[in-house]
């Protein structure tokens, strides 16, 4: 059988109404739904129905409560992981930031350091090249002052043996015909435009023996016994004195003028008496 029962009644609810389901066989099968079981006046009450009511809010309150709280709890967490993780990411931002900076600034020095080798190599390369053609004009002009040397010491060669002088290595000397004192020997060669000469070198020492006579040399210690001099006012220095000579000073001798007199060998000086008459070499010492 079917079972209606007005709302209004029940609920306080005006025109509506509430179809009831078929009650079955048994009367007490209505009550076992909560629905009808809480819209039976007649059998619960008024005063059961609203607790139930309130039960039920307070559930569902505590529930929202609950939800609130676990999303609020979300939220705080979500809210802490996203600050934590903004500050991590931040502090990495820094960090690249930073060694970004450092990376432009040694960039920078990089750059620096390197241009400066740059200008560095381009002075160098600019010396370089500057050198390199002073080192040719150099030889080019020591080349052409060969050439003039030797032109010039083929035309001394040339012209000076037609008037007795020889030429050695940088020098012209005079060998005389005649004999005469030292320092008339010595005067000769003054108006000849020389001096007596002056051995500065073994080689010049060979030469002047080659000639195999014995030959005023200007050396000579007239000034003071035994301080022997050049010519030109130097002292003696390298000297190629024969054995047991200079020997002048003995007994006062006065031995005071050199030559050469054992010409066959390397030491061959001799000191005599400026007065006694011999050959004479003279040497006129050409401009370098
Ligand atoms: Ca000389
Ligand atoms: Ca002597």
């Amino acid at each position: 059988m079917d079972v209606y029962v007005n709302e209004e009644e029940l609920s306080g609810y005006p025109g509506k109404r509430i179809k009831r389901m078929s009650l079955g066989k048994s009367s007490e099968s209505i009550y076992d739904n909560p629905m009808i079981h809480s819209l039976e006046p007649d059998r619960i009450g008024p005063a059961r129905s609203v607790a139930g009511d309130v039960r039920k809010g307070s559930r569902r309150a505590a529930v929202v409560c609950l939800l609130c709280l676990l999303l609020m709890i979300g939220l705080i967490t979500l809210s802490c992981l996203f600050s934590k993780g903004n500050t991590e990411w931040k502090m990495k931002m820094a960090q690249l930031q930073t060694s970004y900076k450092n990376l432009t600034k040694e960039q920078d020095q990089l750059q620096t350091s390197y241009n400066n080798l740059v200008e560095e190599r381009d002075q160098l390369q600019s010396s370089y090249n500057f050198l390199n053609e002073a080192q040719v004009q150099l030889h080019k002009g020591a080349a052409d002052m060969t050439k003039k040397i030797q032109d010039l010491q083929t035309k001394l060669q040339e012209h000076y043996p037609q008037h007795g002088w020889t030429y050695f290595s940088g020098s012209l000397y005079y060998i005389s015909s005649t004999e005469k004192t030292w320092e008339e020997s010595r005067l000769d060669c003054q108006q000849r435009g020389a001096d007596l000469v002056i051995i500065n070198s073994k080689e010049e020492q060979d030469f002047v023996r080659r000639f195999q006579k014995l030959l005023w040399i200007g050396l000579t210690d007239r000034e003071t016994e035994g301080t022997w001099k050049w010519v030109d006012g130097t002292l003696l220095t390298t000297s190629y004195w024969a054995p047991r000579e200079p020997n002048g000073h003995i007994f006062h001798r006065h031995e005071d003028c050199a030559e050469i007199q054992n010409y066959k060998a390397e030491k061959s000086w001799n000191d005599i008496s400026c007065y006694g008459k011999k050959f004479w070499i003279c040497e006129k010492t050409l401009p370098p």
